[in-house]
């Protein structure tokens, strides 16, 4: 009896302890509500408004309810939307409340749509291993959108065309192409886009394009060949409808939507969402490294990031290849942990020591990369691809060919009307006057020259074209590159790719860009803010330039796609406007950067050089003028200006010091007094006239103590103009600027600037590699040369989400393979582009599609950014071949 009493005693106890583990053991599976705010189970996150819509450029495929699927952020856009496949400029609610149960495990969100006085709720519950996903109404849905309205969540094409979907038990695949069907319907019918925009030229027929689904019922489950994105959508009370949102746009995603039901209140519409994990699954080590390689004597780290749930390896090693296709191992060295860095872990691997030239990859456990070069010359061509391809191909107003392929014909050659007050979809404006002797709508003459596409469009930002030009007359001066390997002809309009001309091709762009804004400042009289589309459905184009515009005149006696008779003039209004407001700080720069062009020009292009410095003058005389008569505007543009002083580097929140704030006060008079330093620098470049000189000398010291990163730069450009003992006063500085440097091995693993913004940080990170190899070319035992190579590093591999090199690059072994280029449609990328980068998603989540090119904060190159690359690259090129 006592035997048998103490075996059930052990018994119970056992299995109490067999259900407790039973217990646990499912609820680590289940999709839990975690300290960042989103629901979390090993492979799946759900994230409900962690970042929500934001009103700049509308949905940017960004925003909602989102889930990041193994890793990969294969699904957003989950929301009430107004629009079976929304498009960019459909309208996005705005979120008016976001509230996150922990007790409950729900995050609900309110949602308002002020153009119909249209609120709705959203309630996302952790149930299990899914989630439900309610729409609740406190009234009914409006009247006119009484159809329109519904609950969507959009899935990244890239990652489930061709998977196979069942719905209801019919199966189905995923097209690679949209080829699904579609109704036209009156455009009164069309929810409002954007600001009254229209995203479709509905060729005078009055009607939209409106998607047919490709599927419709109550259980979809997408994905049923690949585990690793399948995910099941189920529905009791809404019918599911699938939609292909290429239909309408490229840049669409596939759509499963349910329309929410008219003159209901209440809990609407709900949906249970199950993303598969798969059973032990555990992310795959991202190996960053250089894809150009590693020259012999620098210092050469591999950071490797970590899944959370992963054991980091304790060594790690380098293989070389053979002549005879075997592989050696060419050393085997400790794995050093760095730790936690937002959601992963990371450790590194430093192989310095391998200095013997070769082929090498690295080996981790199971991982293993590809191959890259140890090699003296692995630098030498880093610029070419954006010099030689890159900018050549954004060049507008020319006709382009490269070999046996046309990039693009002459672009706008019906040239620029003048805007009209109106509000823009690219973030500009026409004030109420134009500012110019022109009416609006009327042709400014002569403004179709010159100039360089923006980025992925192609309007001329004035802006990015004066930092274009600039950034070609910092290279032209500091490394005299002869390069010539593009015939440029502005008598025929013609550039063509690979072909010298004799003339090197820098100083060709030099006066490419100077042509257009010459050209603004003499046809306007002061710098338009920009050159821009008129009509939205033509600034989305993608394809030819030459095809934006029909290339006649508008003529708005005629009827639309009516052309007259001497087939010169057309009623379609596609002319691009130029936006003329005029601001004299625009002018000012114009004014710099064209006094720095005529000493560029001067014996190349004489009669350009000789227009330049006349309109360098006239702006500048104007411009001095405007802003002294203009005391507020000088005060607010003063006061923008001078929000540098509470950088990054200084805690926003402390308030200054009395020492400090006496040096801000002495900083701004100065400044109003004097005006910009570096402008002043830039134009004692040009001039040579020791007044600017001193107007520099008496700020930058001040300077560098109220923002030292920030203006590091600015002092590293005066040093070619300065005697000795300006060099022994900015020593100090230096030093505590390489201090700086150092401290970002601290502050993340890949020790250099991490943006968190809407737009990856490239700009900033290149910014950060100029100012460090300046400063180790100038106080060479103060930064070590060691410092230059951080920048290449992250740029060309090393860094989180994957390792390509985020320039499509000559020399890289795996660069990246599409970016938001003007050629995005077709899945490509522009030889020598630099994306943006790691684009930042709340709240813990880097991100660079390369499957995917279409989403321009990771993967858009701008003209400004990839000029800004092409000094990077030279100076780097300089010190590593000294
Ligand atoms: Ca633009
Ligand atoms: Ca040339
Ligand atoms: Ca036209």
């Amino acid at each position: 009896m006592v035997s048998i009493d103490i075996h059930y005693y052990v018994m119970r106890k056992f299995l109490f302890f067999v259900v407790l583990l039973a217990v646990t053991a499912s609820r680590a599976q289940d999709l839990q509500l975690n300290d960042r705010e989103y629901f979390e189970r090993q492979g799946v996150n759900v994230l409900v408004f962690s970042n929500s819509f934001n009103g700049g450029f509308n949905d940017e495929k960004n925003s909602g309810i989102e889930i990041i699927h193994h890793g990969v952020r294969t699904v957003q856009g989950g929301a009430v939307r107004l629009n079976n496949t929304p498009e960019q400029w459909d309208l996005v609610p705005t979120m008016t409340s976001r509230k996150v149960d922990r007790e409950n495990g729900t995050i609900e969100v309110s949602l308002r749509y002020a153009d119909y006085d249209f609120d709705s709720r959203i309630v996302v519950t952790g149930k299990g291993k899914s989630v439900e996903i309610a729409v609740w109404l406190d009234k009914p849905v409006p009247e006119k959108l009484a159809g329109e309205a519904g609950l969507n969540l959009e899935f990244l094409p890239s990652q489930y065309w061709l998977k196979t979907y069942t719905m209801d038990g019919r199966l189905g695949r995923l097209p690679r192409y949209a080829t699904s069907q579609t109704v036209t319907r009156p455009n009164e019918e069309k929810p409002r886009q954007f600001k009254g925009f229209r995203t479709y030229d509905d060729r005078g027929t009055g009607r939209f394009v409106d998607p047919l689904p490709m599927a419709a019922g109550h259980d979809l489950t997408l994905a049923t060949d690949a585990p690793e994105r399948m995910i099941r959508v189920s529905s009791t009370d809404a019918e599911l409808q699938l939609f292909d949102g290429r239909m309408l746009a490229q840049n669409g995603w596939f759509v499963v939507r349910s329309i929410l039901p008219a003159g209901k209140t209440g809990k609407v519409v709900t949906w249970t969402v199950e993303p598969n994990a798969i059973a032990n699954w555990i992310r795959e080590p991202n190996i960053g490294f250089s894809q150009v390689g590693y020259i012999p004597n620098q210092p050469k780290v591999a950071v490797i990031e970590l899944d959370k749930a992963d054991t980091p390896k304790t060594t790690a090693s380098l293989m070389r290849l053979n002549a005879d296709g075997t592989a050696t191992e060419a050393y085997k060295g400790g794995i050093q942990t760095w730790g936690p860095y937002f959601k992963y872990n990371y450790v590194k691997f430093d192989f310095s020591e391998v200095r013997q030239p070769g082929v090498y990859y690295i080996q981790y456990g199971g991982t293993r990369t590809n191959d890259f070069l140890i090699d003296e010359h692995v630098y030498d061509q880093i610029t070419d691809a954006t010099t030689d391809v890159w900018v050549p191909i954004h060049m507008n107003h020319m006709y382009v060919n490269e070999g046996y392929r046309t990039w693009h014909g002459e672009p706008f050659k019906e040239g620029y009307l003048q805007a009209p007050p109106s509000d823009h979809f690219d973030l500009h404006r026409q004030g109420e006057t134009t500012d110019t002797k022109y009416k609006p709508y009327e042709l400014i003459p002569g403004l179709n020259v010159g100039g360089f596409f923006d980025a992925g469009d192609f309007d001329i930002e004035t802006g990015s074209n004066i930092n274009v030009v600039q950034n070609f007359i910092r290279t032209w001066e500091l490394f005299h590159p002869q390069r010539d390997e593009t015939f440029v002809s502005q008598q025929q309009r013609y550039v063509d790719l690979h072909r010298p001309d004799g003339v090197p091709d820098i100083l060709q762009f030099i006066e490419h860009g100077t042509l257009n804004l010459v050209a603004q400042a003499e046809q306007i009289g002061h710098m338009a803010q920009t050159l821009s589309n008129s009509i939205l459905d033509n600034y989305h184009h993608l394809g030819d330039a030459a095809s934006i515009t029909d290339g006649l005149h508008y003529d708005p006696s005629l009827k639309p796609y009516e052309v007259s008779a001497d087939g010169k003039r057309s009623g379609t209004p596609d002319d691009l406007w130029a936006f003329t407001t005029r601001s004299p700080q625009l002018d000012l720069r114009a004014a710099t950067m064209f006094a720095a062009a005529y000493h560029a020009l001067k014996g190349y292009n004489d009669n350009l050089a000789e227009r330049a410095l006349t309109q360098s003058k006239r702006l500048m005389a104007e411009a001095t003028e405007l802003i002294n008569t203009s005391r507020a505007a000088r005060r607010t543009q003063v006061d923008e200006d001078f929000s540098w002083i509470d950088g990054i580097e200084h805690n926003p929140n402390a308030k200054p010091d009395k020492k400090r704030q006496a040096l801000m006060a002495r900083s701004r008079k100065n400044r109003e007094q004097l005006g910009d330093m570096a402008t002043n620098l830039q134009l004692y470049g040009a001039t040579k006239e020791k007044q600017y000189l001193d107007n520099f000398t008496k700020q930058i010291w001040d300077a560098l103590e109220l923002n030292l990163s920030m203006n590091m730069q600015t002092a590293l450009d005066a040093v070619p103009y300065m005697d000795e003992g300006y060099k022994t006063k900015l020593r100090p500085y230096v030093e505590k600027y390489n201090a700086y440097v150092q401290d970002f091995d601290r502050q993340n693993p890949y020790g250099v600037p991490i943006g968190l913004g809407n737009w990856a940080g490239v700009n900033m990170v290149l910014n950060f590699g100029i100012t460090v190899n300046y400063a180790h070319l100038y106080f060479p035992d103060v930064v070590s040369k060691d410092e230059v190579y951080r920048v290449a590093n992250w740029l060309y591999g090393c860094h989180p989400y994957h390792n390509y090199s985020f320039v499509a690059v000559v020399g890289a072994a795996r660069p990246k393979q599409v970016f938001y280029g003007n050629n995005r449609a077709d899945f490509s990328a522009i030889p020598g582009n630099v994306a943006p980068g790691l684009l930042f998603r709340k709240p813990d989540h880097f991100e660079n599609f390369d499957d995917w090119p279409f989403l321009w904060g990771q993967n858009e190159g701008t003209i400004a950014g990839n000029t800004q690359y092409i000094i990077f690259g030279s100076s780097l090129k300089n010190i590593v071949n000294q």
